[in-house]
């Protein structure tokens, strides 16, 4: 089937794969939105091909990514640590986590983001001019890290162009592709065109995220880009001779999304697995299967608060990233949320006979404060089911 495939694979660390279910977004809507809801029915997960957001602006996000993941820890520290957002290096969440990553956690409001680095960059653009490439921060200390931030990786080549903006491009994008998949979901699930979900996360008090990940080679955080190119060299070197014995780590550890819809772009470099009936066949065992890299594609997973809103029907898929220790990984990832006051109740027509209400309401807010309360693979929903 080319709407939904699926496309072979296998991987060492991750079983024989019988397919990861591919969406192509340039078909017929009636049956690419009936196959989007089977999948998120099954696995909770697929990969959409012929989407519009352009190579372009993926491109640009992650050279602008790379370039501030090969600052020097130091300059990159001065971002963080996350409260929850900002930089962070290893350490994930408020419970103790660790994983073998870095990464930069931005909400994902881009009309404040570009505004914030506007007003920035016009007071006086030579600030961001270093000689190093790296921006100027020493008179910048007492700015927030998203000034920080906004103002690196809006004019990663220090260029002042407002109008070629990193994050702001991407954010819009991929938005938009949320919004459709979405709507394709609504009109699967038989709402029509009600609008409810893209409503929730379309209002301007989205809580919605963006998230790059970045999974060094060599897992030394305090390397500058130079040490760590030189560690690069050494290890592909080595590569070959090492590769039998090589296990991978543990980057990104299992978890679901809390949110409504995760949308995930990254390099072509494999991590991210997924737990998934390990023949393809629902109820049959679930296992790690490995999803292939594909820079060209964008991974959607259905989140916690979309199982809860489909009283169950979509499952928040369980997914973890490994390390690859000879190549570095950088993943974009944007969290579609709804405002903090938004109540999550099931939608029309979830709750039946069969399948009465599995979970109570809640807030998004009151999800956040459980998300934060537990550690990063404990199952959330459950605090929220009803007996
Ligand atoms: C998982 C999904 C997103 O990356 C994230 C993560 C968040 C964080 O890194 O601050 C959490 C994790 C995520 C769920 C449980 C809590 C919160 C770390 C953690 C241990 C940004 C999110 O929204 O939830």
């Amino acid at each position: 089937m080319v709407v939904a495939s699926m496309a072979p694979g296998s991987n060492s660390r991750g079983r024989l794969l019988p397919g990861i279910p591919v969406i192509d977004l340039s078909l017929d809507r009636s049956l690419i939105s009936q196959l989007i809801v089977k999948t998120c029915e099954e696995f909770g997960f697929f990969k959409v091909i012929n989407h519009r957001v352009q190579p372009s602006v993926s491109a640009q996000l992650e050279a602008a990514g790379l370039e501030f993941f090969n600052l020097p820890a130091a300059e990159k520290q001065r971002a963080g640590p996350p409260n929850p957002l900002g930089y962070g290096c290893r350490s994930i969440g408020l419970n103790g986590d660790i994983g073998d990553v870095e990464y930069l956690l931005l909400p994902a409001d881009s009309s404040s983001i570009s505004k914030r680095a506007r007003i920035i960059c016009r007071k006086d653009p030579n600030k961001f001019s270093g000689s190093s490439g790296a921006f100027a921060v020493s008179d910048k200390l007492n700015q927030t890290f998203l000034d920080l931030l906004s103002c690196k990786l809006t004019f990663p080549n220090i260029s002042v162009d407002e109008h070629s903006c990193a994050v702001k491009d991407y954010m819009e994008a991929i938005k938009e592709l949320a919004n459709e998949i979405l709507e394709l979901i609504e009109e699967g699930l038989g709402l029509g065109g009600s609008g409810e979900l893209c409503k929730l996360i379309r209002e301007s008090g989205s809580d919605s995220l963006l998230r790059l990940n970045h999974y060094p080679s060599n897992c030394n955080s305090n390397s500058n880009s130079n040490n760590r190119k030189k560690d690069n060299d050494i290890k592909s070197k080595t590569w070959s001779k090492r590769k039998g014995r090589e296990s991978s780590r543990i980057g990104f550890g299992e978890h679901t999304d809390p949110q409504i819809l995760t949308l995930l772009r990254s390099n072509g470099i494999e991590g991210l697995q997924i737990l998934a009936p390990a023949s393809g066949v629902l109820g049959s065992t679930m296992a790690w299967v490995a999803v292939p890299p594909d820079p060209t594609a964008v991974f959607i997973n259905v989140g916690d608060t979309l199982q809860a809103m489909t009283n169950g029907r979509l499952v928040s898929v369980r997914h973890r990233a490994m390390t690859n220790s000879y190549k570095s990984r950088m993943s974009m990832i944007y969290f579609a949320a709804p405002d903090l006051h938004a109540w999550i109740t099931p939608l029309p027509g979830m709750i039946t006979a069969d399948n009465p209400q599995r979970y109570k309401s809640f807030t998004w807010a009151e999800y956040k404060t459980a998300m934060y309360s537990l550690k990063l693979g404990q199952n959330r929903l459950d605090h929220f089911k009803i007996d």
